[in-house]
Parts: structure tokens; C-alpha cells; sequence
């Protein structure tokens, strides 16, 4: 059996959350990451029939019985996990009733997944009902995309068109736009099943007031989608105080999304 803290995916979760807390997006113990793995490659570093214990999730998540994930740790910091992956990250396979999640690997002294799991898992079953690649479904609190909420209108079409007028790539990197939650009490199933159906349309969704989640599937693709969601954000708040001089046009946006071949939310202009 291999060394379990030299596996592929457990260096890719300390570098994503150590890249997220330097960009200061996951503050104290903000953000929470779930990730699902293949099978075939956590069979060379785990016994599948070695369960440290089982965690009653409080929800069923019946379509991933069996599938295995990688999530960081209720209340743990990111600023830790590079340090010491097993107290912060766990491995979990969702047992076969749907509800409880058995620990294969980590959260050392007794600690269990985000209190976001049931976001997370409800996430991936409606992402993969749409994309069936989809793997990695992360939550952060990048600030300038969380300042935008305070002076910008929560409404999807406007929230979506302001952003892709920030940046020539935002239409072509997210054509599907983002999808916007009012704010919400976190950690229930209620923002669970608000964001899932969210999801189903959007691999992007805003917590009004609190942070986004981000869906693709994988690390690059999902940290890249909320990294240029942000940049459009940054430059809105660089900007929105001062006279408007230039824009990205509609007909623009229109050009580059036929040239990229990208399906894009044709609703989401003003033609
Ligand atoms: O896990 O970000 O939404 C900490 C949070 C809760
Ligand atoms: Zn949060």
C-alpha cells in the first residue's frame, strides 16, 4: 500500500486551499472543498474494508452510494492543511443506505466533514445529472465577488452581464452565467437543495452576503471558473465609483462567444 499523503489528489487539495487562503478568500475556517475520487486510485493507498467510523450526515445522498470523496474538515482552517492534511481533510465513501458517511482516512481527533456537506453532496448529484464529468465542487468567500453583493442588484441576468462587461474572457470562460441565492441561514439541507437546483443550470452560484460555490470537473477547471468570476468582480469594484467610459458590448460578447463555440446564455443580453 502506498504512502496515502503522497497521493495525487491529497497534494492537489493542499495546494488549491493554500492558493485560496493567499489569495485571502477563505479567512478562520471559511470554505469547504469536496472532491470525488476515483475508486482504482485510492485502492493503492487505502483498505476499503478499514473504516475508522461512520458520520451520520442528516441527509440522503442515494445517487453517490459508494462514491468517495475528499472533503475538508468542519471548522478546520485552510491555512492548515498543507501542514497537517490528516487532522484537516477526510476521506469518506457514502455507505449504502445514502446517509451516513464512512471515514476511510482522516480528520484526526474526532473531527468530521464541512458542516456544508449536505450543499456539497446535493451539488455534485445535480452537476452530475447535467455533466457526468463532474467532480470538484468548492465553496469560498472571495472577497471582491462578495463585495460586489453589497452595491450590485442579486438578480442573475444582471449580476451575469455585469461581470462578462469586466473582462473580454468572463462570456467565453462562464457562458452559462452564474446563479444567484438570496442570503440564506448556511449549513442546512434548505441552502442545500437552493443550490443544487441552482446547479443544475449554473456551475457557479453566489450565496447572496456570503460567498459562492463552484462546480467543474477538476481542480484547474473549477478553481480557474472562480478565480476569473473574481477578476470581473475586482475590476467592477475598481470601477463601478467612476464614469463609464468604455465597455464590452453586447455585440461583442455575441462575436466572441461564436468564435470560441461556446453555449452561452443568449437570455442574458440585451439584443
Ligand atoms: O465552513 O464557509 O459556509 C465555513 C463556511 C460556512
Ligand atoms: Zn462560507
Amino acid at each position: 500500500m502506498k504512502n496515502i499523503l503522497t497521493a495525487p489528489f491529497v497534494e492537489e487539495m493542499k495546494k488549491v486551499t493554500a492558493n485560496m487562503y493567499r489569495l485571502g478568500w477563505d479567512e478562520r475556517n471559511g470554505g469547504n472543498i469536496s472532491y470525488m475520487l476515483d475508486a482504482n486510485e485510492v485502492a493503492e493507498y487505502l483498505d476499503f474494508d478499514k473504516v475508522i467510523r461512520t458520520i451520520d450526515t442528516g441527509f440522503n445522498a442515494d445517487k453517490l452510494i459508494g462514491k468517495i470523496f475528499i472533503v475538508t474538515g468542519s471548522g478546520k482552517y485552510f491555512k492548515n492543511v498543507q501542514e497537517d492534511p490528516e487532522a484537516n481533510l477526510g476521506i469518506i465513501r457514502i455507505a449504502e443506505d445514502g446517509i451516513t458517511a464512512e471515514l476511510l482516512w482522516g480528520y484526526r481527533e474526532g473531527g468530521r466533514p464541512t458542516s456544508e456537506l449536505p450543499a456539497h453532496l446535493m451539488s455534485h448529484m445535480a452537476r452530475l445529472s447535467v455533466d457526468p464529468e463532474n467532480r470538484v465542487v468548492m465553496h469560498t468567500h472571495p472577497t471582491h465577488t462578495l463585495a460586489m453583493n453589497y452595491v450590485h442588484e442579486l438578480d442573475e441576468k444582471k449580476f451575469t452581464h455585469t461581470l462578462w462587461e469586466m473582462c473580454t474572457e468572463c462570456i467565453v470562460v462562464f457562458p452559462d452565467g452564474v446563479g444567484v441565492l438570496p442570503w440564506m441561514l448556511c449549513g442546512t439541507n434548505e441552502i442545500g437543495e437552493a443550490t443544487a437546483k441552482k446547479m443544475e443550470e449554473f456551475r457557479f452560484v453566489i450565496w447572496g452576503m456570503h460567498g459562492i460555490y463552484g462546480a467543474g470537473k477538476d481542480m484547474d477547471e473549477t478553481f480557474g471558473l472562480i478565480e476569473t468570476v473574481e477578476k470581473a468582480a475586482q475590476i467592477y469594484m475598481l470601477t463601478a465609483h467612476l464614469p463609464r467610459i468604455n465597455t464590452i458590448k453586447d455585440s461583442e460578447m455575441v462575436e466572441l462567444a461564436e468564435y470560441f463555440g461556446v453555449n452561452y446564455r443568449k437570455d442574458f443580453l440585451n439584443l
